[in-house]
Parts: structure tokens; C-alpha cells; sequence
């Protein structure tokens, strides 16, 4: 047996089979490509599901990790640390916002904003106790808890899972007339990713997003906009909300903003929002650390120039149009996203997206697919053009064109 096949063995033995990944078993990686313990190389367009944004083992990110792994990584948030006050004010002023609560993973985030949309509800709003009701959209992802997959519309994500986490209203993503119908006193929140990831890369029609903010003004209901995925210079801009000129009434943060590195996550808000919580109300063993913490003001310092986001417009620009024009071979049945992130529905005569995914892999590229046809392109945003481009060519060559 080959070094990959003994280290698949071994993982299939002793995991839970909740993922069906690529028969590669990574061993490094640096910047936009993995290593695998063959020595082959990958160019890698999924970047963690965008958690890997400045690439992989970025020397920054790195540096401030191991600078902070040589003094102290983590004391609870039961005592203060050194760069905790440095994080949340910077986290704010990089969205606009006031207030800061950190997690770790984007679920615990999700969580967490669930948690203060109703609390603002009760305390602020004056909803009536146990009526605060969020609504949501179809085709949702933001995470697998099992309050979230509550309010998830994917039976693989629910099944079994149950009983489920009442007080979620579920309308059609893009559908104005829907969301202003489902909009009820009792509502405290609208919770959006501002471009669906899992969903195939799904950009609402133009103005859903101002319309959605401003219904949510008028309705006193808080806007919640899930940028875990779209957010932190993936699509060009800082946050997907952007590209609609839309502020939200609360960010909710994750994957990249631990530079691939660490779980760092938070909720973002106003000072009233989030000054709904009294100590002991909420909480996180590691929510905050000083080793997560170092690793974010890293990550902030380097959106904070915006030359990430120009990197992944520019670049962007130039992925959709060389993607768009596979659609006109009958390979590419439609090109969806914005920036460096991209979903490509492949004409079902060509494969399924696990086969292009596979073709790709023999040929050095690594990417995702989902929901069977269509496969999500998102490099870090530090891929050089050459790379993308004999990234692209190998998929130019897997649909024969
Ligand atoms: C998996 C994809 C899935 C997210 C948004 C919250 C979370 C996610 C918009 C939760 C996480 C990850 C989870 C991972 C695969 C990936 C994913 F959309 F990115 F492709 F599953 F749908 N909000 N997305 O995208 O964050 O708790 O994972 O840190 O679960 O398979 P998390």
C-alpha cells in the first residue's frame, strides 16, 4: 500500500464518515498550493472554504503566532489579557461598528447572534417572552448546530435530528415580497448570508440586499448579515454587504479571521445591541484567547490596507470572464459569484461535480463541489495570475474545450 492509502485506511477506521473527501491525504502547504505525502502538488481553489484567505502558513500570521505562542495562548476570559482591548477595538472599527463578542468557530458566531437578537428582542424591542421569531432564508448555511440546522432547508443537514429548535420563519432568498410578509411584531431579526456559499455561490437579485435593510428599518427588526464566508475580502470588498452599499445592524465573522490558523470568530454590533448581555450571560472557554486574538490583529492589519480586497477584484474580474466564457461550450451550463469565489454548474453530460472535482485532482488542482452539479472556486486571495490561469486551463482540459 502507498503512504496515502495506509493514512486513508487509518482515517476511515477511526473517524466518523461525516465527509466523502478526495483521496489525497495533504501532508504541507504554502500560499495557494498543498503538498501531499507523495510529493505531489495542488493548487488549491477551495482555501478552506474561505478560512484560508491569505494563504496557507502566511508568514505574518505565522510570526504573530508564534511570537504569542512563546508568552501566554490562552487565560479565559475570567481574567483580562493583553491583546484583548487591542482586538475588539480594532475588529469594530474594521466593520463600523462598536461592540465586540468573540467565539471561535462560526457556528458558535451564528449561535451567538441568534442569542442576541432575541435577547434585544425582549429587552429592547419588547416582544413578548418565548415569541421572538428570525427569519431566514431557503437553501441556508450557517453552520450545523442543532438550533441552526433547525432552520436549515437541506434534509441531509436536519434528518434525525430533531426535535428542533423552534421560532425560525423560512423565506425564499432574493424574495422581497416574501421577506415583507414574514416580517411580524414579534420579529427580532433577519439572518442573511449576503451571497449563499453552500447553496452553489447564489448572488440575490440586485437591491434584495437594500431592500432587506431597508424593510428591517422599518420594522425595528435587527439585520444580521452572515459574512463568514463572503466576508474578509473574498468577493473584493471587506464585506459582501458592501458591494449593495448595506450596513447591517450586526456582522457575523469567522473563518479567515483566523488566518487559517486558529478558530476566531465573532459577533459584531452596536454598543445597544450588544449591551443587552450581563456578565454570565453568555461565554467561551477559549472565545478570545490571546493566541486567537494575535492571530486576528494580524489578519486585521492586513485588510486594513484593502490591498487584499483590489487583489481579489482584480483578479476576480479576470476569473469570471475567463469562467463565463466556458459557458458558451455547453460544459458550463452558469457562472455564479463576485470577486475570488466563484460557483460553476457543469453540464450534467460532462460529470457530476465529484467527477470534475476528481479529474481536476489527478491534474493538480484541488476544489469542492456541491449540491451534485456545480463546483465552488475560491483560491486564497494571495493566487498569483499564472497560478490561477493553469489552474483554469486544467479545467479547460478536464470539459475538453
Ligand atoms: C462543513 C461552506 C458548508 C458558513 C457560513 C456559518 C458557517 C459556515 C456562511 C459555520 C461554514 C463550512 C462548514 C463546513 C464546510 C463549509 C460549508 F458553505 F463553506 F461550503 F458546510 F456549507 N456560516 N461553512 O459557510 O462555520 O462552524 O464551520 O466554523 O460543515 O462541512 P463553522
Amino acid at each position: 500500500m502507498t503512504a496515502t492509502e495506509t493514512l486513508i485506511a487509518a482515517a476511515d477506521a477511526h473517524s466518523a464518515h461525516t465527509y466523502h473527501p478526495l483521496p489525497v491525504v495533504v501532508a504541507s502547504a504554502d500560499g495557494a498550493w498543498m503538498t501531499d505525502v507523495e510529493g505531489r502538488r495542488y493548487l488549491d481553489l477551495l482555501a478552506g472554504y474561505s478560512a484560508l484567505n491569505f494563504g496557507h502558513c502566511n508568514r505574518r500570521i505565522i510570526e504573530a503566532a508564534k511570537a504569542q505562542l512563546e508568552r501566554v495562548t490562552l487565560t479565559s476570559r475570567a481574567f483580562h489579557h493583553v491583546k484583548f482591548g487591542a482586538f475588539c477595538e480594532q475588529l469594530a472599527e474594521l466593520c463600523g461598528m462598536e461592540t465586540v463578542l468573540p467565539m471561535n468557530t462560526g457556528s458558535e458566531a451564528v449561535e451567538t447572534a441568534v442569542k442576541t437578537a432575541r435577547k434585544w428582542g425582549y429587552r429592547v424591542k419588547g416582544v413578548p417572552a418565548e415569541r421572538a421569531k428570525i427569519v431566514v432564508a431557503g437553501n441556508n448555511f450557517h453552520g450545523r448546530t442543532t438550533t441552526i440546522i433547525s432552520f436549515s432547508t437541506d434534509p441531509e443537514a436536519r434528518a434525525d435530528f430533531g426535535p428542533y429548535t423552534p421560532g425560525f420563519e423560512i423565506v425564499p432568498y432574493g424574495d422581497l415580497t416574501a421577506m415583507r410578509s414574514a416580517l411580524t411584531e414579534n420579529t427580532v431579526a433577519v439572518l442573511l448570508e449576503p451571497i449563499q456559499g453552500e447553496a452553489g455561490v447564489l448572488v440575490p437579485p440586485a437591491g434584495y440586499l437594500p431592500a432587506v435593510r431597508e424593510l428591517a428599518r422599518e420594522r425595528n427588526v435587527l439585520f444580521v448579515a452572515d459574512e463568514i464566508q463572503s466576508g474578509l475580502g473574498r468577493t473584493g470588498r471587506t464585506f459582501a454587504c458592501e458591494h449593495e452599499g448595506v450596513v447591517p445592524d450586526m456582522y457575523v465573522l469567522g473563518k479567515a479571521l483566523g488566518g487559517g490558523v486558529v478558530p476566531v470568530s465573532a459577533v459584531v454590533s452596536s454598543a445597544e445591541v450588544l449591551g443587552v448581555f450581563r456578565p454570565g450571560e453568555h461565554g467561551s472557554t477559549f472565545g478570545g484567547n490571546p493566541l486567537a486574538c494575535a492571530v486576528a490583529l494580524e489578519v486585521i492589519a492586513m485588510l486594513r490596507t484593502g490591498e487584499f480586497q483590489a487583489r481579489a477584484a482584480e483578479l476576480g474580474a479576470h476569473l469570471h470572464r475567463e469562467l463565463t466564457g466556458l459557458t458558451g461550450t455547453g460544459r458550463v451550463t452558469a457562472v455564479r459569484g463576485r470577486g475570488l469565489w466563484a460557483g460553476v454548474d457543469i453540464a450534467p453530460r460532462y460529470g457530476t461535480g465529484r467527477e470534475v472535482s476528481e479529474k481536476l485532482m489527478d491534474r493538480g488542482v484541488l476544489v469542492k463541489d456541491t449540491h451534485g452539479a456545480t463546483i465552488r472556486i475560491a483560491p486564497p486571495l494571495v493566487i498569483g495570475k499564472e497560478d490561477l490561469d493553469w489552474g483554469l486551463a486544467q479545467l479547460r482540459g478536464v470539459l475538453g474545450v
